[in-house]
């Protein structure tokens, strides 16, 4: 027996990357219903083997549905993400609209499967941020055996994380800069962002810093530990897929970079390649279509006294998005529906 899955979003790049996780996972699906805005009616989907057409998500009755994996945007998700939870179906959702609410977990399974109980409260449960992800699947092994004080993180966020025409806004723009008279105003960025990066992702705040990078700071303390201080820059890039982040850790106890390495080689979610020569770390484009958060460059930060410097690589529509929720609904199945 298996579960009454819904995805709502089925047609971006988000909802398909669920549907294709879902498939490679052999998640316990008896019945799947792929639903889309009106402006995508209609329009078909993959799922395995399998091709299915998209249900209006205006008119869909979520009743008797077990859990719905929601990956459209917060003004959408405010309005049907009350009905589905109220309607007995779980909410996963990825948009940003709940992950602060107390009484909702935000839950990255390799660091806090435990919240998954909690769900009940809402009905509804949150999936971070895509740079949050990866970094605490990265921090939290480090943090159970070191105690991390403080956190400075620099990203490298590929155009995937701004959806479907940012993705287009680059390769357009790429061609445009050798075709003259095909080049290419930015419309999704302030700036050109073909061979070029930007230091500014979501909005502005009045302390100078952006949504992006607080949501890394509030993310962090949420899922991992509310002590932890994070300051982040975080910084768009010329890349399709895949998101970097060169992060510096300051521990409360020393922590050997040999240690750590061995700690996050036996971690969940995490693959280690670090080798201290040419080519011994991994890339962005190395990491696409891949599960894991890749750790590279491990080493001592010498200007302080329990300080580690690590890279830190990952699929930003998989680890950071759609494997999380799948992730998500795996383990609310295992420890809660229990129906697979
Ligand atoms: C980006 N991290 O790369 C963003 C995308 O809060 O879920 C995801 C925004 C979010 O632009």
């Amino acid at each position: 027996m298996g579960y009454r899955v819904v995805i709502v979003g089925a047609t971006g790049n988000v909802g398909r990357e669920m549907l294709n996780i879902l498939a490679e996972r052999q998640f316990p699906v008896d019945e799947l219903a792929v639903l889309a805005s009106r402006r995508s009616l209609g329009t078909e989907v993959s799922f395995g083997e399998r091709t299915l057409k998209t249900l209006d998500l205006d008119t869909f009755d979520f009743t008797g549905w077990d859990m719905a994996l929601f990956a459209v945007g917060s003004d959408a998700t405010k309005e049907y993400a009350p009905k589905a939870a109220a309607a007995g179906c779980v909410v996963i959702d990825n948009s940003s609209l709940y992950r602060y609410d107390p009484d909702i977990p935000l839950i990255v399974p390799e660091v806090n499967p435990e919240a998954v109980h909690d769900y009940a409260k809402k009905n509804i449960i949150a999936n971070p941020n895509c740079s949050t992800a990866q970094m605490v699947v990265a921090l939290k092994p480090l943090h159970d055996r070191a105690k991390i004080k403080r956190v400075v993180v620099s990203t490298y966020q590929s155009v995937s994380g701004s959806g479907k025409d940012a993705i287009d806004e680059l390769w357009n723009q790429t061609k445009g800069v050798y075709v003259p008279g095909q080049e290419v105003e930015p419309k999704v960025y302030t700036k050109q962002i073909a061979f070029n990066v930007i230091p500014h992702i979501d909005v502005f705040l009045d302390d100078g810093s952006t949504k992006e990078e607080w949501k890394m700071v509030a993310e962090t303390k949420k899922i991992v530990d509310k002590a932890i201080k994070v300051t982040a820059t975080c910084v768009r890039v010329p890349v399709f897929v895949g998101h970097a982040e060169s992060i510096n850790i300051e521990f409360e106890d020393f922590l050997d970079e040999d240690e750590a390495r061995d700690i996050l080689r036996e971690s969940p979610g995490i693959m280690v390649i670090d080798k201290r020569e040419d080519g011994g770390y991994v890339t962005p484009l190395e990491c696409v279509g891949d599960f894991a958060t890749f750790i590279s460059r491990i080493r001592q930060d010498s200007t302080i006294d329990n300080g580690l410097n690590l890279w830190c690589v990952s699929d930003n529509l998989r680890k950071g998005a759609a494997l999380n929720a799948v992730q998500i609904a795996e383990l609310l199945g295992r420890e809660v529906l229990k129906k697979g």
